[in-house]
C-alpha cells in the first residue's frame, strides 16, 4: 500500500516483503567483502550505526568531514558494486513514487542492533538534491522520527517495520530525520538486528 507522509514523502508497506531473501543474501555479500564498521563524525564521535556500502560511491564520514568516495577506507579498494537485486527494487520503488528513472550510484548499509540510534539530521552532501532517496527496512522494527527542514520543530513518530520502503523526494528531501534507540527483539530472518539500505543518486 501507498501511504502519503507529507509531500514528496511515501511509504510503500512491505514492498520489499517478496525479494527479502534475495536483499539479505546481497547484504551479506556485500558485507564480507566491505564488513560493517562505527565510522566517527567530524567532531570525533563514534557513530551507533555500524556502516558498509555498496555502489560506485560510499558515504564515509571521518575527523575531516563527510562525503561520497569511490574508494573504502578501510581496504583501499572500491566498495562492492551494486547488486542488481538493489538497484532493480530502488528503481521500481522509486518509480512507485512518481520518480521514474531512478538510477542509484550509492547505497549506504546501516546496521541497528538493541540500543543503536541515528541521531536528528539532513541528508545534503549529494550533488543534485532533486534527485529522491529510497530507504528500505529489513528486520526488527523501528520507529522513524520524521521532521521537517527546520530542526527546532517537533518530529513526528512513524514506525518501520520489515520490508517497509520509504521514497524521500521532492519537498521532504531535506527534512530533519533520525531513528530512536532500536528496542530488543528477534526477527526470524535478521535475529536481534535492522538493516536499513539507503539508495542515492550522489554523483
Ligand atoms: C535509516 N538512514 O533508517 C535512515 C533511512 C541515513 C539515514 O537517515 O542518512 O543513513 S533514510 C531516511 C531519510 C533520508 C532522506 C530524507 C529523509 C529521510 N527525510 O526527509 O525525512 O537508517
Ligand atoms: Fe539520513
Amino acid at each position: 500500500s501507498m501511504e502519503p507522509l507529507a509531500p514528496g514523502a511515501v511509504v510503500l508497506r512491505r514492498f520489499a516483503c517478496r525479494h527479502d531473501a534475495a536483499l539479505l543474501a546481497a547484504v551479506q555479500a556485500v558485507t564480507a567483502r566491505a564488513p560493517f564498521r562505527h565510522l566517527v563524525t567530524p567532531g570525533g564521535f563514534t557513530m551507533s550505526v555500524a556502516m558498509s556500502n555498496c555502489g560506485a560511491l560510499g558515504w564515509v564520514s571521518d575527523r575531516t568531514g563527510y562525503r561520497y568516495d569511490p574508494i573504502d577506507p578501510d581496504s583501499g579498494r572500491a566498495w562492492p558494486s551494486m547488486p542488481a537485486a538493489f538497484a532493480a527494487l530502488a528503481a521500481q520503488a522509486a518509480a512507485e513514487a512518481g520518480f521514474d528513472g531512478f538510477v542509484p550510484d550509492a547505497c549506504l548499509v546501516n546496521r541497528y542492533l538493541p540500543g543503536t540510534r541515528l541521531s536528528l539530521h539532513q541528508d545534503r552532501d549529494e550533488r543534485d538534491l532533486g534527485q529522491p532517496i529510497v530507504s528500505v527496512s529489513l528486520g526488527l522494527p523501528a520507529v522513524f522520527q520524521f521532521g521537517s527542514p527546520t530542526r527546532s520543530d517537533r518530529p513526528r513518530r512513524v514506525p518501520l517495520a520489515h520490508g517497509d520502503v520509504v521514497v524521500w523526494g521532492g519537498p521532504a528531501r531535506l527534512n530533519f530525520h533520525g531513528v530512536l534507540p532500536l528496542k530488543e527483539g528477534e526477527h526470524p530472518m535478521l535475529g536481534a538486528s535492522r538493516i536499513n539500505l539507503t539508495f542515492r543518486k550522489a554523483g
